[in-house]
């Protein structure tokens, strides 16, 4: 069961122990290598504070037409596989007869966030999101499905695991900040988080 409960959110905390983080930080490195992170841009012409890249059949991305799923890194390159071991975590929390279609690669680097928005470019909002955090500690800061509701904020630590699912699968959510230097995970520091979806 979730060790914590955030406005229907359900997080395990420290479902990842330090040997399982390193094995996934090895993972992406690959993935990285054969993906390169990149800073999207949003249709207002502003560039994300947050690198990304994706592995799976679709990858996330946003430029001045908007944002949208693309079957290729923006270089032209298919997106690399899931790795087995984020699969793995996807089958012991979700389901283990449907796998997502994205993983999302979001790097935070001391003063990057993520403001408040919604996930609804997925087909089937049924299915939950899966989030994974690695490295510095991140301020997740969550709402109803209204904006400008009540918020809650909550400190997501490396190896937690956040299940968003039901009520909260259109739940407002975002990074406010991370905290440089409060993990050693990853060279270089900050934050890397996973977000497995389902996207048709
Ligand atoms: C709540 N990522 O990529 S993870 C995103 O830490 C995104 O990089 C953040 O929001 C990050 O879209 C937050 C936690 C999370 C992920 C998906 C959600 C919370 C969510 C979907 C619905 C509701
Ligand atoms: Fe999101």
């Amino acid at each position: 069961p979730p060790t914590l409960r955030l406005r229907g959110a359900e997080v395990w905390q420290g479902w990842l122990d330090g040997a399982a983080q390193a094995a996934l930080v090895e993972d992406l490195r690959g993935l990285i290598k054969a993906a390169p992170l990149f800073s999207p841009t949003t249709r207002w012409g502003k560039q994300m504070s947050v690198q990304m890249t994706s592995a799976g059949r679709y990858g996330w991305f946003s430029d001045r037409r908007g944002y949208r799923y693309i079957d290729r890194h923006p270089s032209g390159t298919p997106w690399p596989p899931i790795p087995e071991r984020v699969l793995a975590i996807w089958r012991a929390l979700v389901s283990a007869e449907r796998m997502p279609d994205c993983c999302l690669v979001n790097l935070y680097r001391e003063s990057a966030r993520m403001g408040l928005h919604q996930d609804r470019d997925e087909a089937d909002f049924s299915w939950p999101v899966l989030s994974v955090s690695l490295g510095d500690d991140g301020l997740f800061r969550i709402g109803g499905t209204e904006r400008g509701g009540r918020t809650e904020s909550l400190w997501l630590k490396s190896g937690d695991v956040l299940r968003l699912g039901g009520e909260a699968r259109l739940a407002y959510h975002g990074i406010d900040r991370i905290r440089p230097g409060s993990s050693t995970l990853l060279k270089g520091g900050g934050r890397i988080n996973l977000t497995l979806r389902v996207v048709d």
